[in-house]
């Protein structure tokens, strides 16, 4: 049974699609639409699983959430031959760790607390600034390890980049990459690659 990735429009989910494609692996997309005012999820998610969020992967009988844990899923099972994660005895490996799990947490949280306490009108004050500098923290830190390694991985590229990737196209839409070269340079690279170009054609 081919795999069954619930993608909901507009969201990070987009990143276990690229990496689908990447890895050439049949499987099926439903798509589920946000509402228009809440921006959830809608509610028919929860039956497949308790928190109704995006991306779920089902194969068979087995249903999982969380997009490190999913890609983690695909890459023990369909890229055995390591062409999109190093090995465990690769000298890249500790670091293509640190920002397949950094995608969610360093990286992903400072964005999301600036989205919500935009949405809650604290644009100033010092929870504002803190969540500013921390934002800034983190994009300093992308650019100057993208000004060293081309990938996030290190020299090639991995399952890392389809992870950063959502993160920093948004940074990129805010206008956050004015000053970071390199991760522009980074992003220019990647979303010329073939399975990010029919990412986009699946609908985002
Ligand atoms: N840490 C989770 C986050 C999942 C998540 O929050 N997904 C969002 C889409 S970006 C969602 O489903 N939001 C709709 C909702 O919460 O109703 C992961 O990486 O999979």
């Amino acid at each position: 049974m081919a795999l069954k990735l619930h993608h909901l429009n507009a969201s990070r989910s987009q990143r276990i699609v690229w990496l689908l494609l990447e890895l050439g692996v049949p499987h099926e997309i439903v798509h589920h639409k946000r509402n228009e005012t809440t921006r959830l999820a809608p509610a028919d998610l929860k039956n497949i699983h308790p928190l109704g969020k995006s991306p779920l992967l089902e194969d068979g009988n087995i249903v999982i959430a969380e997009t490190g844990a999913i890609a983690q899923y695909l890459l023990a099972k369909h890229d055995t031959a390591n062409r999109f994660h190093p090995a465990a005895d690769s000298a890249d490996f500790p670091r293509y760790l640190e920002w397949v799990h950094s995608a969610e947490g360093a990286v992903f949280l400072p964005g999301l607390l600036a989205l919500y306490t935009g949405m809650a009108g604290i644009t100033e004050g010092p929870v504002a600034q803190m969540i500013s500098n921390e934002r800034d923290k983190v994009a300093g830190y992308i650019e100057a390890h993208l000004s060293k390694h081309a990938y996030f991985a290190g020299e090639n590229f991995s399952a890392a980049d389809c992870l950063m990737g959502f993160q920093i196209v948004m940074t990129d839409a805010q206008g956050g990459l004015a000053r970071r070269p390199a991760t522009k340079a980074w992003l220019d690279k990647v979303t010329a690659r073939p399975a990010y170009k029919a990412m986009l054609a699946v609908g985002v």
